[in-house]
């Protein structure tokens, strides 16, 4: 390609290319260039928000440039690039992760004061980019931070909604959603106006015989809505590699065919079109953990993945080379059944487009997939209605037909004794109406299945996957156990700890290597280091205690015992067991006398997370949690011993105050329900403790810090279901301290008693989640918490040795193992040159 353009040409170019500045000045120049220009302010008219986005614009150029020189040299390397799908990209804030990925916050701190701003305020300008409702959302966004960091060719593809997850506002202690309109000002995003797909939707299928008398299918007909590609850059840790986020976009088609609308006087249905195309990426759907079954989120899953297999394959298809060599330089990961219409789609590709026979064309397929799966619960499994796949792709739902057939004759020939195994593993479930099991033709369409953590993985070979381990054998289901990106979730969110650990380290290595942490276990007993420690810790919760302050009016001590829970807000995360908790420990210190009051160890509890706008009880629980607090906080008799918060809005910019600032955090999902969870993480990394049930990551937390450093209670996955069997037979059995707690709300302690009957009555009727089951265990465990708080060199210890032991947890470690289990694909260092 060089080759081709004159020298004369190359040599004017190389002039004036762009690069980036490093130092103060050349900062300070490009940022009032920007504010200048592209944003048309002045030095009289400059605010914070223009001072964002003249440093936002300054920063944007420099990524863009790396970027360019990423991509250049990635297509001349040739070799296997990772392509990662998920609906959602829980991204947060841009500009700091920017700023200290390229090694220049300090240059831009000293710029910025020299233009009379301070970077935190600047900072805190930026909305987050909320395109997620959670952990898996989140984990997305670790993922690329760690790919690019290590240096892998890999991109993201994702759908740009115009509004990402609402925004939660309190009012008189309930939910109510706000939409979040977060593009007016999006400095990150590049649009890519040459970047465009047709995505065909409807119509019908016809079948004729080519000259060799083989069947041909072609799909008609139907209407089309464009694809328009953004991408947003994504920074890699101290390395020019900065990989890319493609964001898909929809926009009506704008064929011949609206046009003779347009003229011939139906301008009103032609502007209707016009939003209905518009509509398919207008919104993230706000449910974590459960599937809702609607037209069109299936819309939206299909526009992404057409979308984007077909910018992968016309990248391919550049190249040049055979077919079969498409799984040797391309590897998509699912992130969840989300994308799982992309097998039917390649299949479709490569057999109806490019003239494919059927194995060859499968057997590409297959090598080039692996399938994420996060979740167990029956609620979350996604199925789509045959009757809506057949009316809006009906030639995906005879290709997903034809590779259940394939796969049940495989079946019955393995295993022609089992009659019943069929109709189990069947893709097609024979309900009325029928429907497509999403997992399952992910598992089929796949070479490698794995789960997000040792439990749950064991748990999705033996429970709902089981059939499949039998018929493909154990190789194709693994294990990679989540992690966290240490850049965001350590140097930026808690930059004194950051500096102390590299005081100590010799410098920052660690946040590339985060296993050098356990370097930090030789400190635990230095106690000028624990001072040092301790001191940072309290800054935090004094950083966390303003904030509440700010938010919600209520003064907190940051010398209290700081308990917290925030994540989204779910039945099977139990935040009720903590509100009861929190209610159990309120009556306790009321029947207590003011001496013995002052002995007990003050606490805040604080709470935050959004529930889905259509989950009652999840919003019931958000209510109790309020009208709580308003009763504690204003209660004199109990003064700094308790207060009870929640944190409006919670998300990802929040959690960066949020997490390093806990002494304990919740993470107490029922045995067997949270897949991994990757907020423990986050906590235990900035030096808190856990309180824990023996679930998802927390085992393997557990594991690797050691069990003196975590409080685990309730019981164990392996007994729920007896337990849950006793509740169908025997009833419940209400645990003498809960009722009491039940007695209190009934007797309108909290407000109307009437607005919590359904919470307390699902425990008294059901118990499925073993509030009931756990709750005494769960308040002793906040005895002994309580205990251990009070032996402040005793917690130090424990807390400097848990984030020495914490190296595990890095989102680092897992993208090399599935680059090295399920990719096979190697790292590809940029030369600063861009050759
Ligand atoms: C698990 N979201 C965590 C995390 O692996 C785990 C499902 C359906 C529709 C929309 N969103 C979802 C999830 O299932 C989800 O977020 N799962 C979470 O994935 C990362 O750490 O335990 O609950």
């Amino acid at each position: 390609v060089e080759a081709e353009i004159p020298d004369a040409q190359k040599t004017a170019w190389k002039k004036h290319s762009a690069s980036g500045f490093t130092n103060k000045e050349d900062f300070e120049a490009a940022a009032i260039r920007h504010i200048e220009t592209t944003l048309a302010r002045s030095l009289y008219n400059c605010d914070e928000g223009a001072a964002y986005g003249g440093t936002a614009l300054a920063f944007r150029d420099r990524l863009i440039i790396d970027w360019n020189k990423t991509q250049q040299s990635h297509t001349f390397a040739d070799q296997k690039r990772v392509y990662y799908l998920s609906l959602e990209f829980l991204m947060g804030r841009a500009l700091d992760n920017a700023m200290l990925n390229v090694g220049l916050k300090d240059v831009a701190r000293d710029g910025l004061a020299d233009l009379g701003f301070r970077m935190e305020d600047v900072i805190g300008i930026e909305r987050d980019a909320a395109l997620g409702n959670g952990g898996l959302g989140r984990l997305a966004a670790c993922f690329l931070d760690s790919l690019a960091s290590l240096d892998y060719p890999a991109w993201g593809y994702g759908l740009r909604y115009r509004y990402g997850i609402f925004k939660q506002e309190i009012i008189n202690g309930y939910q109510v959603e706000v939409p979040d309109y977060w593009l007016d000002f999006n400095p990150w995003e590049f649009p890519r106006h040459d970047v465009t797909v047709d995505i065909q939707f409807y119509g019908n299928v016809r079948k004729y015989n080519d000259e060799n008398g083989r069947q041909v299918s072609v799909w008609e007909n139907g209407e089309i809505v464009t694809a328009n590609a953004y991408d947003v850059p994504i920074p890699g840790y101290n390395t020019p590699t900065t990989n890319n986020l493609r964001l898909w976009s929809s926009k009506a088609a704008s064929g011949e065919f609206d046009f003779q609308k347009f003229n011939s006087g139906e301008y009103e249905q032609s502007v209707h079109d016009q939003m209905r195309a518009e509509t398919i990426s207008a919104v993230l759907y706000p449910n974590d953990n459960l599937d809702r079954g609607k037209e069109l989120r299936l819309k939206q899953q299909y526009f992404w993945c057409a979308a984007s297999l077909h910018d992968i394959v016309r990248r391919f298809k550049k190249s040049k080379k055979a077919w079969k060599e498409f799984p040797n330089q391309i590897a998509i990961q699912l992130n969840d059944t989300h994308p799982t219409l992309a097998i039917p789609e390649l299949q479709r590709i490569l057999v109806d487009n490019e003239g494919l026979d059927w194995d060859t064309a499968w057997s590409i397929v297959v090598n080039t997939f692996g399938y994420t799966n996060h979740t167990v619960m029956a609620e979350a499994l996604e199925k789509w209605s045959v009757p809506l796949i057949q009316h809006l792709l009906p030639r995906h739902l005879e290709i997903i037909y034809e590779i259940n057939l394939h796969f049940l004759q495989y079946v019955e020939r393995t295993f022609p004794k089992d009659r019943d195994m069929l109709s189990r593993v069947s893709i097609v479930e024979e309900s009325n109406p029928k429907m497509i099991r999403m997992a399952y033709l992910a598992i089929v369409g796949s070479h490698k299945v794995n789960g997000v953590a040792e439990l749950h993985s064991d748990l999705i070979k033996t429970t709902i996957f089981k059939d499949f381990v039998k018929i493909y054998g154990q190789d194709k289901f693994t294990n990679v156990t989540n992690g966290i990106t240490p850049r965001r979730w350590l140097h930026q969110a808690n930059p004194k700890l950051s500096e102390l650990i590299a005081s100590k380290l010799g410098g920052y290595d660690f946040l590339k290597d985060l296993t050098l942490l356990h370097k930090l276990e030789a400190y635990a007993d230095d106690k000028q280091f624990r001072k040092a420690f301790q001191e940072i810790k309290y800054a935090n919760k004094t950083r966390l205690a303003n904030y509440i302050k700010e938010t919600t009016g209520v003064s907190v001590n940051p010398a209290a015992l700081f308990d917290i829970q925030v994540k989204r807000i779910h039945e099977y995360k139990r935040q009720q067991l903590n509100i009861f908790g929190v209610i159990h420990r309120y009556l306790a210190l009321k029947a207590m006398t003011p001496e013995q009051r002052k002995k007990m160890q003050p606490r805040v509890s604080i709470f935050g997370g959004k529930a889905a706008p259509g989950y009652w009880m999840a919003k019931c629980i958000i209510h109790l949690v309020n009208e709580v607090g308003r009763v504690v906080n204003n209660d004199p008799e109990i003064g700094d011993a308790l207060k009870v918060i929640f944190i409006e809005d919670y998300n990802v910019s929040k959690c960066e105050i949020i997490a390093p600032a806990s002494d304990i955090s919740e993470h107490i999902s029922t045995a067997g329900t949270e897949a991994s969870g990757t907020s423990n993480m986050k906590f235990v990394l900035n030096g808190g403790l856990i309180i824990g049930t023996c679930d998802g990551a927390n085992i393997e937390i557990t594991r690797e810090i050691g069990e003196d450093n975590i409080f685990l209670f309730g019981n164990l996955a392996e007994d729920v279901e007896e337990i849950r069997h006793q509740h169908t037979y025997e009833g419940v059995l209400i645990d003498d301290g809960l009722q009491k707690v039940f007695d209190a709300i009934h007797n309108g302690m909290f407000g109307h008693s009437d607005e919590f009957s359904a919470l307390t009555n699902t425990v008294v009727n059901h118990d499925h989640w073993l509030t009931s089951a756990d709750f005494e265990a769960y308040c002793k465990t906040h005895d002994a918490i309580d205990e251990a708080f009070k032996d402040q060199e005793a917690w130090l210890h424990k807390t400097i040795l848990a984030v020495a032991r914490m190296g595990f947890f890095t989102a680092d470690r897992c993208i090399e193992e599935y680059a090295e289990m399920i990719w096979n694909v190697e790292p590809q260092k940029i030369k600063q040159n861009g050759a």
